[in-house]
């Protein structure tokens, strides 16, 4: 009789068997994160910036909170901000939610091909952009488009690239919204998940080793926390204290995955520095000013030489993954309006309310305002061509941009693509 190849070495021992998370709600459940556990604002206590990182390792599973329930701004990480300032991040809050309802539309009218909002996360890249200096570089991933918005980038510019039309500084030669924008200290955006962390670090440690005072900030996803490019990142960052500050945004989802399967269940991400040694927070990604508080920590940290800061901002990712995805196909649609950390913009308003900095009809009249704003650069972007209308770079340039000397058999290849475009006698294969 042949052996059953499946049948246990040793049926009188008991059977291994895997863990496979599976996550608390599906389509059709009926959401109840009671669970989620929600310190108060103003609770956690604030380190010194140069304190060793195994003396406040409690942070790193707790949350940092300032805004209460009552809209006021409580405890040691306050970060005192003037009204003018609480009011910029708003209006850049606002302009990022405008900008991205505005893409999103542009896709889905078939504009572009693709989009990635950052709905639910606004506060996370905004209040990071207004803490830290203009001049301090940023390695971000493909959902901290609110970084070049808090920067200044003009709207134009960056929906020119979205269009890969004539106006695309890359030439249409990146993704949509894989912006790259030296101007204000944006590194190009790499669809290759987390490869933006070791680049970080490195350009962190070669800041110190020129003796530069310029420090870096890279942000991921908690599902790329899983590569093993954000381990390579911890280790030298550690033991090097570079000047850097990591960021993990866990807006509970990558893709389809839930947090569970990059590791949510047995602890959190913030904890993911204690083994390395870093110093680490873990803080409530909906709350602008517990942002702008961990951030201007970190970055002190950083340029005093006391080494790299890993912060977890717990977020809640409240649409698609990108406009390909459909998450109604895997979670429950009741989940974002049940997070219980709320809406930042929300939030940012309300408190500015409370301190009597702020009110309903201004804030009706800055949505109408940036809501032109944005349509105005649609417009102008445009007149540079949309998708389908044409090729909008010159054919011969497709080669271009990754050799400084191009190759022999890439000019080879690029001599043959014209003749064949040329025999086809296809217009739009000439410059
Ligand atoms: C190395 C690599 N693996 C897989 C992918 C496919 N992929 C693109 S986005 C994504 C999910 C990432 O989730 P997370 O890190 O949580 O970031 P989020 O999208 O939630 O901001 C995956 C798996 C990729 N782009 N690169
Ligand atoms: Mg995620």
């Amino acid at each position: 009789m042949a052996e059953d190849p499946g049948a246990p070495m040793r049926p009188n021992m008991p059977r291994l068997s895997l863990h496979v998370p599976e996550p608390r709600f599906r389509p059709g459940d009926t959401v109840d994160f009671a669970e989620v556990e929600i310190p108060a604002a103003g609770a956690a206590r604030r380190p010194d910036t140069g304190a060793a990182p195994r003396d406040f390792a409690e942070l790193a599973y707790t949350m940092v909170r300032v805004l209460d329930e009552q809209g006021q701004a409580v405890g040691p990480w306050n970060p005192r901000l003037a009204p003018d300032t609480l009011r910029r991040m708003l209006r850049d809050m606002v302009r990022l939610r405008a900008f991205d309802e505005r893409m999103f539309r542009a896709q889905r009218q078939g504009k572009t091909s693709f989009y990635m909002k950052a709905l639910g996360e606004e506060a996370v890249a905004i209040a990071a952009a207004h803490a830290l200096d203009a001049e301090d570089m940023c390695f971000p991933s493909y959902r901290q488009q609110g970084l070049l918005i808090a920067r200044g980038c003009p709207l134009v510019d960056m929906m020119n690239q979205i269009y890969s039309n004539t106006g695309d500084k890359l030439g249409g030669k990146q993704l949509p919204i894989m912006y790259s924008e030296k101007r204000f200290g944006f590194f190009s955006i790499s669809g290759n998940l987390t490869t933006q962390y070791p680049q970080a670090v490195g350009w962190a440690m070669a800041s110190a080793a020129k003796g530069d005072s310029r420090i870096a900030a890279v942000w991921c996803g908690e599902g790329s926390t899983a590569e093993g490019d954000f381990h390579s990142a911890c280790t030298f960052a550690a033991v090097y204290r570079a000047p850097v500050v990591m960021n993990i945004v866990n807006n509970q989802w990558a893709i389809s995955s839930f947090s569970g399967f990059a590791g949510a269940e047995s602890t959190t991400f913030a904890a993911r520095g204690i083994g390395y040694g870093i110093a680490s927070l873990r803080v409530d990604g909906n709350d602008a000013l517990a942002v702008y508080a961990a951030t201007q920590w970190a970055a002190e940290r950083a340029r005093t030489n006391a080494g790299p800061t890993l912060i977890e901002h717990f977020t809640y990712r409240a649409e698609g993954h990108s406009t390909s995805d459909d998450p109604s196909q895997y979670r429950s649609a009741g989940e974002p309006t049940a997070w219980p950390l709320g809406d930042p913009i929300r939030r940012l308003k309300d408190h500015l309310i409370a301190i009597s900095e702020w009110d309903e009809d201004r804030h009706a009249a800055q949505d109408r305002e940036l809501a032109e704003e944005v349509k105005a650069a649609q417009k102008e972007a445009e007149k540079n061509g949309i998708l389908g209308h044409g090729l909008h770079q010159p054919l011969d340039s497709l080669f271009d941009g990754v050799f400084e000397e191009m190759p022999w058999h890439l000019r080879e290849q690029r001599a043959q693509m014209l003749a064949e475009e040329e025999a086809s006698g296809r217009p739009w294969a000439r410059k």
